[in-house]
């Protein structure tokens, strides 16, 4: 048994009132079927018409819902866009935003590719997975669980199109043709929901699986060895997505070893997959060797290689420029690979944001980032220079979640923890969506219609990724994490063989201040940014103060714009973010016998270990901080 998350149907009474749903469709598939099923959980079977009139249906994954004469009617010319019709129309009526006055709507995705990445191994363990095994049993595939359906169901319905199954710290044996078959399997149950598979590939398979002497991207040996294989891939999986490729980043074999580049080593698998329509997914995740300020290695990197990758290829970065942060500024590539596709990764498993413990929202943090003005830094969500117009415009683009489900009942790590998956697939469907009306419609579909509660939990959602800037990292700390694990607080922490693993290397406490000069007097990390945005961050005075110590060396007798003092501004925050964790537990608290006690309870218990968490990350820190600032 597993929980139905937000496709519990709560308002089930559409059966009752037996409205007719007309669904017009250009072509006749099994995604079709997939949307007439799914329609079924809640319309008796003699309501539904099936028609073939899609003459001025939207194209592609688009659709069109309409009021037609009393009944309901979805329209695309293609099944996946009746799919996803489908689905907005359960989510519209489950909601109730579906009245009698209803005209209509038309819909379709931003940005062509929405993907989940899972960091999920051969041995069912997932890499910063914290609800459970990994959902693929590689020992009893190509044998198909009905699980496998209800994922593709739950993606499929938040308009996701792609799941990469395996970690990008890839083991080669999932290139072999007895994994190949069990990969294939998967993609026969996803692609009825219009879910395309990709596999995350180790740049030495050529060696480990076949015993070359090279994987340099350039001999002509390893080429055809690439060739070969998505040739063998296509032929099991004729709609195969492409590769995701994690190289030289953290011990990972690349093309450096072979004094070739990034581009060289995307382009070579660029070149084997594109006969078939595959494309490469090639990660910007770098760091170390010769750079002084980790936040800068990527774009030293692949700014150069801008304009010099294959059209089936993109550049996949992470949202932040260091590794996922509570909060990051912006990456720089986004404004700075003109010439390139690129793939936006945000990661819903919550590594460095209380894991599978802490509820934490993550939709008001992606859609900072998203709206972020990368060329004039002005937050407006239309402005023309935001990220996601960026990658609205790009030919290819897409956008990449690092999964965080898991075997367990829950799927995601708590009750809660789905509302980011959620607000995952409905933010790279359309940016421009606002987090708090995310919120709701979670809030509604999953908890029901009872005001009080959905009250309750639109405001957990909606405050609590601020709570948890400021109890952990606030006005721009990052990375002082336990080491390996990064889950508390150890801002002191000595541990692991590189400086850059160390939290004392992200925030640079001493008896003068605190923070990591990234201005022009210091590693001038600013300056990877468009002028305009680049003079704001250098400026103290101009930096935002959510981002003032990742940009600023800042004394600790500063004041800042609250009237207080550094030092007395970061024991306030931290100070915030205890009251702000245990609001978070009393709003809980307020719909105590108006949910099911065993789901109260599992929450009530989450909040609690959040709360605990928060005090100890408050002690640890201004603790910590303050011995330096006592030094002065
Ligand atoms: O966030 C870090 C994680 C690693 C991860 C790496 C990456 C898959 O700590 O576990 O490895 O990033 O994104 O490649």
């Amino acid at each position: 048994m597993y929980d139905k998350l937000w496709l519990r149907y709560a308002g089930e009474s559409q059966k009752k009132n037996a409205r007719r749903v007309i669904l017009s469709c250009g072509e006749k598939n099994n995604v079709l079927n997939a949307a007439i099923t799914e329609l079924k959980t809640v319309f008796s079977a003699d309501a539904i018409t099936v028609d073939t009139e899609a003459k001025d249906a939207p194209a592609g994954e688009g659709f069109l819902i309409r009021n037609k004469g009393g009944a309901l009617a979805v329209s695309s010319q293609t099944g996946a866009g009746v799919l996803y019709g489908v689905f907005t129309l359960l989510r519209l009526l489950n909601t109730g935003r579906i009245d009698e006055n209803f005209v209509q709507i038309a819909d379709s995705p931003k940005i062509s590719w929405r993907i989940l990445n899972h960091w999920d191994n051969l041995d069912r363990s997932v890499e910063r997975g914290y609800a459970g095994k990994s959902l693929w049993k590689w020992d009893d595939l190509p044998k198909i669980e009905r699980r496998y359906v209800d994922y593709a169901r739950i993606v499929a319905s938040v308009g996701i199109n792609g799941s990469v199954l395996n970690n990008v710290n890839a083991n080669p044996i999932f290139l072999t043709s007895e994994y190949l078959k069990k990969t294939a399997a998967l993609a026969d149950v996803f692609r009825d929901y219009n879910v395309k598979v990709f596999l995350s590939v180790n740049f030495a398979a050529p060696i480990s699986l076949s015993g070359l002497s090279t994987a340099d991207p350039l001999d002509d040996a390893v080429r055809l060895w690439w060739k070969n294989k998505a040739a063998e891939i296509y032929a099991l999986i004729p709609d195969f997505g492409g590769f995701v490729v994690k190289a030289d980043s953290e011990g990972q074999p690349g093309p450096y070893a072979y004094g070739r580049n990034h581009a060289d080593g995307a382009n070579a698998l660029a070149d084997a997959l594109s006969p078939h329509g595959g494309i490469v997914i090639w990660r910007a995740f770098v760091y170390g060797h010769g750079e002084t300020d980790r936040a800068k290695k990527a774009y030293t990197d692949f700014k150069p290689l801008d304009g010099k990758f294959r059209s089936n290829s993109a550049v996949q970065v992470k949202n932040g420029p260091i590794d996922f942060q509570p909060r990051e500024p912006v990456h720089p590539l986004f404004g700075a690979m003109k010439e390139t596709s690129l793939f936006m990764e945000f990661q819903i498993t919550q590594e460095y944001l209380g894991q599978g413990e802490h509820i934490v929202f993550l939709a008001p943090m992606w859609k900072e980032i998203l709206q972020f003005g990368i060329r004039f830094p002005d937050e407006d969500s239309e402005n023309q220079s935001s990220v996601g117009k960026v990658l609205e415009e790009k030919k290819l683009s897409g956008v990449a979640g690092v999964s965080n489900i898991g075997d367990n009942y829950d799927w995601c790590g708590s009750l809660f923890h789905s509302a980011n998956l959620f607000a995952f697939g409905r933010l790279s469907w359309d940016w421009t969506l606002d987090p708090a009306d995310i919120a709701l419609e979670w809030s509604v579909l999953t908890w029901g219609n009872d005001p009080t509660v959905v009250d309750a939990v639109v405001k957990i959602l909606t405050n609590s990724w601020e709570a948890c800037i400021d109890y952990m990292t606030p006005l721009g700390l990052n990375h002082i994490m336990r080491y390996e694990h990064h889950y508390g607080p150890d801002p002191g922490c000595d541990q692991g063989s590189r400086a850059d693993w160390k939290p004392p290397y992200y925030h640079r406490a001493d008896a003068r201040g605190l923070g990591f000069d990234r201005t022009r007097n210091g590693s001038d990390a600013v300056d990877q940014y468009a002028p305009l945005v680049a003079d704001i961050f250098n400026d103290i005075k101009t930096c935002p103060e959510k981002y003032l110590l990742w940009f600023h060396h800042v004394p600790w007798d500063y004041t800042l714009r609250s009237g207080r003092t550094l030092k007395d501004e970061l024991a306030f925050r931290y100070r915030r973010g205890v009251g702000e964790a245990e609001q978070l537990r009393a709003w809980w608290r307020l719909v105590k016998g108006r949910v099911p006690p065993d789901r109260y309870k599992a929450v009530l218990d989450k909040l609690d270990a959040q709360v605990a968490d928060a005090h100890e990350w408050e002690a640890v820190c201004v603790k910590y901080f303050l011995s330096f600032a006592e030094r002065a």
